[in-house]
């Protein structure tokens, strides 16, 4: 099995050695409960592309359901980071962005984007910031406007339905949702960037939840969808986004890597549910490993 999966990469159609893309991943490290950086890694390892990691915080474990957790800001770290990459002329074929430690860092993440990216850098912006009508407690009011600063400079913006009508300044309204409805959102989010947006969270009745994707090229908007499970767990948005990035640095069109990321989620969700876990501690993405790969490669 081993030998097989080395070869289905170097094996694949236009593929050298030399060539291995490199996402650089923006989030923070929560180092329980299974989100950002500690998800992003190895999802994205795991598909064959190198990931760079710029921390933005470190946390003892994540905001959502744990108390007391231990907060260190790296705000101070990122320019000279940055300053030392650019020593290095190093090169990104991808940028994913996802929780930031302050609102200072929206400008820094901004100016990290813009001196490490050239013109083929594909830049994936989650806007984390809040889920289910609720901004995160940690950050204020004034957050979703900056939010909104990043994600001009974007290429895919992966918000969930709370985070785009933030970026609105919309009321968050309540599934299950018409598709005018949905349609509507996504073309206004993608005024914000003029380019391309993925909603996460979309759901028409209780059988089938997934994603629209919205290409301003087209101007069509097409649904991946999945079963829709009933119980929630912490992460999964950073997973969606994890294994999303990593298929489209495998140069998967933008409905494929969206379909390709609802299947895996979903997945996690069910070998979780049947594991019967608290919803806090994240999912169980690494049994659904193989079945990432195998969608990587259409086996
Ligand atoms: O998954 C989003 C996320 C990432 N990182 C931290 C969080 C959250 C959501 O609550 O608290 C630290």
């Amino acid at each position: 099995l081993f030998y097989n999966y080395s070869k289905l990469f170097t094996q694949k159609e236009g593929f050298k050695l030399s060539n291995q893309k490199r996402v650089l991943a923006i989030h923070d490290i929560s180092g329980i409960g299974k989100c950002s950086l500690t998800v992003a890694l190895p999802i994205i390892s795991s598909m064959g592309v190198e990931t760079s990691v710029l921390p933005t915080a470190i946390l003892s474990t994540h905001t959502g359901g744990f108390t007391d957790y231990t907060y260190r800001d790296l705000t101070s770290d990122l320019i000279p980071m940055m300053e030392h990459w650019k020593t290095l002329n190093i090169n990104f074929d991808g940028m994913y962005t996802g929780f930031l430690g302050s609102f200072e860092q929206i400008d820094i993440v901004i100016d990290v984007i813009k001196n490490l990216s050239n013109s083929s850098t594909i830049k994936i912006i989650d806007p984390v910031m809040a889920d289910n009508g609720k901004l995160y407690a940690i950050f204020d009011k004034t957050f979703p406007s900056g939010m909104k600063k990043l994600c001009e400079i974007g290429d895919v913006l992966i918000p969930n339905i709370t985070e785009a009508t933030l970026l609105l300044e919309e009321e968050y309204v309540e599934g299950p949702y018409s598709k005018d409805y949905i349609e509507n959102l996504i073309r206004k989010l993608a005024k914000i960037n003029n380019k391309k947006v993925i909603l996460t969270g979309v759901y028409f009745d209780d059988k089938k939840l997934g994603a629209a994707c919205y290409d301003s090229e087209t101007e069509s908007v097409e649904y991946a969808f999945n079963e829709k499970i009933d119980t929630s767990y912490h992460g999964t948005g950073d997973v969606f986004g994890s294994a999303l990035t990593g298929a489209l640095l495998n140069n998967k069109s933008l409905f494929e890597a969206t379909q390709i990321a609802v299947d895996f989620t979903v997945d996690t969700i069910k070998n979780t549910k049947a594991a019967n876990t608290d919803p806090k501690y994240g999912v169980n993405f690494e049994m659904s490993i193989p079945l990432l790969i195998k969608s990587i490669y259409n086996i």
